[in-house]
């Protein structure tokens, strides 16, 4: 008997027509959020052709459609920009691609929605950078994202989901998690609520600098960690930026703070040996380059100025919702385990502590790769 989610899978694949006939899907990737699935298609002759299939997680993102008019936009957006620099869009962004009614998403019998894009080949998407040179390809990718964008009318996206990086309202969430207790956690992790009660004052860093004009909105991506590019496996260049779910009006800050929360050390988001939990100040260095060098000319001096901030939040801010998840009952963040938010949270405190520790290098290296980016 089959079950309701292969039921449901089967149901969307048939809302496309694919070229060759069907071989099989797979469940693929390692995100936390939507359902991924690998399909792959035999021609007669050749190769299979590959496909991403993707139900949109509709509890986290309660306005599907809203979200996939802002990937219509974005992407159909990208695609002109990177013709017009003579790029190749079958690489550079994804491509939606219609159902047999011609419309870019399902919506299934259930009301779920569901997507399909071609599969970038030739690609690797990593978990983690292993070398600075790999994390700064990643890292021009995401500036040069921003900079894609740099003239798209933010004024015509969803705000998929509001306040998404606003880390003062995270807190509050957070307060109110600890409050109500839900699951009788919060005595097993005093350590981390008071880890965050500590650092209320930090929260207000960006959202402050925003609302004082200091730093500018512009339309950013929110979620760049690394297995959010993809890699071209000859050239070891980031080619493809992927994940556009949460693309919205945001701070630059964010998409580098969030990458280097990701990607500037050697272990993994769930660690559970935290002495493998190490910031790392080449990688840091390597994607400050990148990141600069793939974003031009459009960040303001007071913008590099506060990416250092920038990771310092990124981090505090992911570790608050994997704690506020935790005490929740892990309802948000897709869980192999059980305890694995917390492993997560206590990787980020980690390295919020290494990076409070090491800031002012931190900041000198924004600052002297600032000062060189015209000539890089
Ligand atoms: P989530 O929101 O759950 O993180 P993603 O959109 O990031 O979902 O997709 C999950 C994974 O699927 C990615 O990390 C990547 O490995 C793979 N992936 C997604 N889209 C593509 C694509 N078009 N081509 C190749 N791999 C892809
Ligand atoms: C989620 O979808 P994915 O796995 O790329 C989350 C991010 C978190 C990240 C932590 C929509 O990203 O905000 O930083 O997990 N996405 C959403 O790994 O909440
Ligand atoms: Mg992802």
């Amino acid at each position: 008997m089959r079950t309701q989610a292969e039921a449901q899978l089967r149901e969307a694949l048939e809302a496309y027509d694919f070229p060759h006939p069907l071989a099989g899907a797979v469940r693929y990737g390692h995100g936390h959020i939507n359902d991924t699935f690998c399909v792959l298609t035999q021609p007669r002759e050749g190769d299979c052709v590959r496909y991403i299939l993707q139900r949109i997680n509709g509890s986290v993102f309660p306005n599907p459609v809203g979200l996939m008019e802002n990937m219509v936009a974005v992407t159909g957006f990208l695609r002109e920009k990177v013709t017009s620099l003579g790029g190749d869009p079958s690489r550079e962004t994804l491509q939606l691609l219609p159902t047999k009614q011609g419309a870019s998403w399902y919506t299934d019998t259930q009301g779920e929605v569901w997507r399909l894009t071609d599969f970038v080949e030739g690609t690797d998407c990593l978990q983690s950078a292993g070398t600075p040179a790999l994390f700064a390809a990643s890292a021009r990718a995401f500036g040069r994202f921003q900079r894609l964008l740099g003239d798209f009318p933010a004024e015509t996206l969803h705000e998929v989901i509001p306040r998404f990086h606003d880390t003062e309202n995270r807190f509050r969430l957070f307060l109110e998690a600890v409050r109500q207790d839900s699951m009788g956690r919060a005595p097993e992790v005093r350590r981390e609520i008071d880890f965050v009660l500590a650092r209320q004052a930090d929260c207000s860093v960006a959202v402050e600098a925003l609302r004082q004009g200091v730093l500018p909105l512009r339309v950013t991506h929110n979620d760049t960690k690394l297995n959010n590019v993809l890699l071209d496996r000859s050239t070891r260049e980031g080619i493809c930026v992927i994940d556009l779910d949460t693309v919205m009006p945001g701070l630059s800050i964010y998409d580098f703070g969030d990458s280097i929360r990701f990607g500037a050390n050697h272990a993994a988001e769930d660690e559970k040996d935290l002495s493998l939990v190490n910031l790392d100040l080449d990688l840091y260095e390597a994607y400050t380059q990148g990141f600069l060098t793939g974003a031009g000319n459009v960040l303001t001096p007071e913008e590099i100025r506060y990416l250092p901030w920038g990771a310092r939040l990124m981090t505090l801010e992911c570790g608050i919702r994997f704690l506020t998840d935790y005490l929740q009952g892990d309802t948000y963040f897709k869980t192999q385990y059980p305890g694995q938010n917390l492993d997560r949270c206590r990787t980020q405190f980690k390295l919020v502590s290494q990076m409070e520790e090491h800031f002012s290098q931190m900041e000198d290296i924004a600052l002297t790769r600032g000062a060189r980016r015209d000539s890089i």
